[in-house]
């Protein structure tokens, strides 16, 4: 996109303020991207933003967090949410006939629902840094209920807590070796497990292996993750699902831990973006240092680069965000 003018920041603010599905849409490709043009539209936003419950769905690819999501959507719009979905490069399109797109979908159960597909280029950790604004150009679009779908591999699942304010994370039966898993701190770190395709064999078995995994350092202090069999494509076990995701939004509000979670995403937010703009600089900094003829001479040996770095390290290397 290219630089925005104030005046057309503004119209696009107003977009976004009425609901507008195409401003929505320009305004979540614009904080996606490192157009400076995107803190501006996050400055006018803001004072409309930071009210959704957001709730991650992560798992393996294939898990089903696509299909969960299509039936989670009507049972929380009839709980009076107005949802929208951001789906973290989705490997398979969000089920129910309906291809990811820019547009609100007039298929029944997803009228109203605002469904969007983000790049997790730009990544840290696997997490899409796009995440963040864009659930804020939803909350100041009028939307309660951010649903976060993000496939997630290993630890890069953690750092979803970091967007979510309750995580689910979507086993299956095949998932292989728990004790495994868990030892390896991958996947401790959902509020609600599902083993989703419980239609298939294992899926008892896997709930009895986790629960022991769970409980292998002793008994929880406070929330206990609860583990819920589920068969998304049938809709079942998926009200119950419902019951904990707002059983653990009480239970934080209730404990305090809402606070804390939230101060945690806030400053990954903030902490991205500077990050971000900290990687502009360090590639302007290494092309001012080194030259492409420098470069060559370090190549082959002809140029020591240490002296420079270090010179850099001591005098030059910028604590301050903005050079050129
Ligand atoms: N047997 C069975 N298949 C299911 C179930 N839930 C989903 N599936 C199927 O599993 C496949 C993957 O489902 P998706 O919902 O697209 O999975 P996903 O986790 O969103 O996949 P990615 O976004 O590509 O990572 C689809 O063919 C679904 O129909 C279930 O409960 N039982
Ligand atoms: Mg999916």
């Amino acid at each position: 996109m290219p630089a925005v003018r104030t005046q057309s920041l503004d119209a696009l603010t107003q977009g976004v303020l009425t609901g507008e599905v195409r401003s929505i849409a320009r305004a979540i490709t614009l904080v996606e991207s490192r157009d400076p043009a995107r803190l501006e539209l996050l400055e006018r936003l803001f004072p409309h933003t930071g009210r959704a419950f957001k709730l991650g769905i992560t798992g393996a690819p294939g898990a089903g967090k696509s299909t969960l999501t299509y039936q989670l959507i009507p049972r929380l719009k009839a709980r009076g949410y107005r949802v929208g979905v951001l789906a973290v490069d989705p490997t398979s399109p969000f089920s129910g006939g309906a291809i990811l797109g820019d547009r609100i979908r007039f298929d029944d159960a997803l009228e109203g629902v605002y469904i969007r597909s983000l790049a997790s280029r730009g990544s840290i950790g696997g997490l899409s840094r796009g995440v963040p604004p864009a659930v804020r150009v939803l909350e100041a679009a009028g939307f309660d209920l951010v649903l976060i779908e993000t496939v997630g591999a290993g630890q890069l699942q953690v750092d979803v807590r970091f967007v979510a304010d309750t995580v689910v994370l979507a086993l299956v039966p095949e998932a292989g070796d728990i004790v495994q898993a868990m030892k390896a701190g991958i996947i401790e770190i959902a509020d609600i497990y599902v083993i989703n395709k419980a239609d298939r064999e294992g899926a008892t078995r896997m709930r009895l292996d986790l629960r022991n995994a769970l409980e292998l350092g002793g008994k929880p202090k406070g929330w206990n993750p609860p583990i819920i069999l589920t068969e998304a494509i049938h809709g079942k076990g998926v009200d119950e699902l419902v019951e904990f995701i707002e059983e653990h939004q009480q239970y934080q509000q209730q404990s305090g831990g809402w606070e804390a979670r939230r101060l945690q995403q806030v400053e990954w937010e903030l902490q991205s973006l500077i990050h971000d703009a900290l990687e502009q600089h360090a590639r302007a900094t290494t092309r001012q240092l080194f030259s492409a003829e420098t470069l060559q001479a370090v190549l082959h040996g002809a140029e020591n680069p240490f002296p420079t770095l270090r010179a850099w390290s001591l005098y030059g290397s910028p604590h301050a965000v903005g050079g050129t």
